[in-house]
């Protein structure tokens, strides 16, 4: 790779993303049912039906997992903690099993000198509470700072920084309005509460932590860089629109307590009443952002279509086996709008960059090697046109479940056989390693 650790500053952090669900194995350990568990037994939804209930089988594995962590030289973990692990009806009886499972996890962390980046809610509502309507349901953001009051009161004083929420986009928006992710909804009203309540368990949430004296908290946000397909004003309206509900809805709630108008325009007749009096509590201060990047969004409008009324387009760069362009200028754009627009100087982790090759074991990886080395160069370029930026999470650890497209998609600097669960690094791991080996000055 061309950049090392040495063209970052010094005390920037590098290490790996991964979340309970697509890891742990739902199975083990007394966790409860979850909105993705019962998501995947409908029928289409995830790709040969697969599910979560083994998945890597990190919860059996985990000192193993931490091992190769540590084993790259990475300096942070990024994990999340499952609710229904911890709260198996999500609220009421406590899974003491999964608490201890946590303990164990943060302190492996800290024995191999990775610090422990939590984040609380990484998309497995638990089944309870799905039932009650989850997301959509206002009360959600009290159940949920119920259980990061469970967790913390456990682990808070070990771990380094929580993140309350993962790509909450993804949460509201993919899940209630396009249907791909669980609870797969298809519905305006359903969606607008969500994109609100998620911010709302944000708040909420925040406030909580706060009260329990926690420092280095924040929420981790997806971007892409969204662009019109062509010059048109039809186009360039959709992508303002798209660039509205996919990159400035989150952000501006948080750091100014508004949405943008071209969202309101939709969800706003379908906005649960009185969410006004909601955003001071969700644009309290946050100590850091963690920016999930991973492509462009081409779009252009769909005139026939009901609002948002765009339409996504295939562009013509190179593609990952997800089919996402791989874009890095726009990992730099957005690190630099983020701090011109959004958060000033406040710090900012990219939380979530990597790809998806179809690797087995033995190929070369010469295409994700190339990845990480220009997404590398995007945070440089970012960090020197002023980005407050103090680390960067590959996505992901392991090769793992990809939500909707099942085991096929693979992530991870490490290959997974999910038929023996054997751990095979790759040659990116192996390249990443040497990148992040410590400076002169440092050993
Ligand atoms: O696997 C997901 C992860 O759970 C959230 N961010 C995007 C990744 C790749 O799709």
């Amino acid at each position: 790779m061309k950049l090392s650790r040495s063209d970052f500053p010094a005390g920037f952090l590098f290490g790996a993303a991964t979340a309970a669900y697509q890891i742990e194995g739902s199975s083990f350990g007394g966790a409860g049912s979850t909105h993705w568990d019962t998501f995947a037994k409908g029928p289409g939804n995830v790709v040969r039906a697969e599910d979560g209930a083994i998945a890597c089988d990190h919860y059996h594995r985990m000192d193993a997992d931490l091992d190769l962590l540590k084993d790259a030289g990475m300096d942070a973990y990024r994990f999340s903690t499952s609710w229904a692990r911890v709260l198996p009806e999500g609220r009421g009886q406590v899974n003491q099993e999964g608490l201890d499972f946590y303990d164990r996890l943060v302190d492996g962390c800290l024995d191999r000198g990775l610090k422990p980046f939590q984040t609380l809610y990484h998309w497995e509502m638990p089944s309870a509470l799905a039932d009650l309507g989850g997301w959509t349901n206002p009360d959600v953001a009290d159940w949920m700072a119920d259980y990061a009051e469970v967790i913390t009161n456990r682990i808070g004083d070990r771990v380094h920084s929580i993140a309350t929420i993962n790509e909450s986009w993804c949460v509201a928006y993919l899940s209630h309005f396009l249907g791909h992710h669980a609870p797969g909804l298809r519905d305006i009203r359903a969606a607008a509460r969500a994109m609100h309540h998620v911010n709302k368990a944000h708040g909420r949430t925040m406030t909580r932590l706060r009260d329990l004296g926690m420092k280095n908290c924040g929420i981790v946000l997806n971007f892409e860089a969204t662009e019109a397909a062509t010059d048109s004003a039809a186009d360039t309206r959709a992508a303002a629109t798209q660039d509205a509900t996919h990159n400035r809805w989150f952000i501006e709630a948080i750091t100014k307590g508004t949405y943008p108008a071209e969202a309101l325009v939709g969800f706003g007749p379908h906005l649960p009443q009185g969410w006004q009096d909601d955003m001071a509590e969700i644009s309290q201060p946050i100590d850091f952002l963690g920016v999930n990047y991973y492509t462009r969004g081409l779009v252009a409008a769909d005139p026939d279509a009901t609002w948002p009324a765009t339409k996504p387009v295939t562009g013509p760069l190179s593609k990952t086996q997800m089919g996402w362009e791989v874009y890095p200028e726009g990992l730099q754009r957005t690190l630099t709008r983020m701090a011109r627009d959004y958060v000033g100087d406040l710090p900012m982790f990219v939380t979530e960059n990597g790809m998806a090759w179809p690797d087995e074991v033995g190929t070369d990886d010469d295409v994700r090697i190339d990845f990480i080395d220009r997404h590398m160069q995007a945070m440089q370029a970012a960090i020197t046109s002023g980005a407050n930026l103090q680390g960067f999470f590959y996505w992901s650890l392991l090769d793992n479940y990809e939500w909707a497209f099942g085991y096929e998609k693979r992530f991870g600097l490490v290959h997974v056989d999910f038929d023996t669960l054997d751990r095979t690094p790759k040659a990116s791991y192996h390249a990443l390693k040497s990148a992040i080996a410590p400076r002169k000055n440092d050993v």
